[in-house]
């Protein structure tokens, strides 16, 4: 009714409450996180965060609230180190490994023709390796290694196993790029998906290729055109930088402009 669909929920599973000699009181409850059986993000997982208590201070003035926040920290002998001002719904999201955490290193997952064709598996190698080297943790880097097929026969995982895998990897993806020149049914459903779990996402698409129109005319993805291999890694990182840029906590990399 609301117009959204829960992802996880936050569960306070016990709580405690004291009166403090100030009048005030102070509260800790023992929150959980699980994500919703069947909900959006398709992956089954749960948390505990432990106690935790919330601090809020009434009034519109910022500086104000946080030398309140301060005072009672103090009072409660509570290290300022031991606090977040992140709130809590994003603590149990983090927890769960649903929304990047604070410094740890940002999650790509690429998508690429795999059984589509293998045509452009050295440009996918390429795209990959920069995205490692400008600090991501690429989730799907199998994508562009050039034995992924016999892979596959060796390790003998399931369509249900690569399938459901593969869900969970976009459901923990802070950015989505894809190559879309060669056609994929897989890299077209894991568009759909990440679309619909609302992940930002870069596609990439070499020049004069057909492209469907579920994808060029997706308003939730933008599609960077390029020329050859070296402008695709061009491409690759201009909407990055964007990408980053947008983003509140990102510092923009240095090399944008001077990919190889
Ligand atoms: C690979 C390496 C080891 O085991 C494998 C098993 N195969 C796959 N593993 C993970 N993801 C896969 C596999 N096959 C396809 N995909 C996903 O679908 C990739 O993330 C690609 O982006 C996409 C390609 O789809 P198809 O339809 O071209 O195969």
């Amino acid at each position: 009714a609301l117009g959204y669909t829960p992802w996880f929920d936050v569960i306070k599973t016990d709580c405690v409450m004291w009166n403090l000699p100030n009048g005030g009181m102070a509260i800790a409850e023992h929150v959980a996180g699980a994500t919703v059986p069947n909900g959006p993000v398709g992956v089954t997982a749960a948390s505990s965060l432990g106690w935790m208590s919330e601090i809020e201070v009434d009034g519109e003035d910022p500086r104000r609230a946080r030398e309140a926040i301060a005072a009672k920290l103090a009072f409660l002998g509570v290290d300022v180190s031991d606090v977040t001002p992140a709130p809590l719904p994003v603590l149990v999201g983090r927890s769960l490994g649903l929304l990047p955490s604070e410094g740890a290193p940002r999650r790509a997952y690429f998508c690429g023709s795999i059984r589509g064709g293998r045509r452009l598996q050295p440009r996918y190698a390429a795209m990959i390796e920069w995205l490692q080297d400008g600090g991501y943790e690429v989730l799907t880097a199998h994508v562009g290694r050039p034995e992924v097929l016999d892979h596959e026969r060796v390790t003998r995982l399931t369509d249900r196993a690569i399938y459901e895998g593969d869900m969970a990897w976009i459901a923990r993806a802070d950015l989505v790029v894809a190559d879309v020149t060669v056609p994929s049914l897989g890299v077209g459903m894991e568009l759909m998906r990440a679309a619909d779990l609302g992940k930002p996402i870069v596609c990439l698409c070499e020049e004069e290729t057909s492209l469907s129109a579920l994808v060029a005319g997706n308003r939730h993805m933008t599609v960077h055109r390029y020329r050859d291999h070296q402008d695709a890694l061009r491409a690759l990182a201009r909407a990055v930088a964007a990408w980053e840029a947008s983003t509140s906590d990102a510092t923009p990399r240095a090399n944008a402009e001077g990919a190889p």
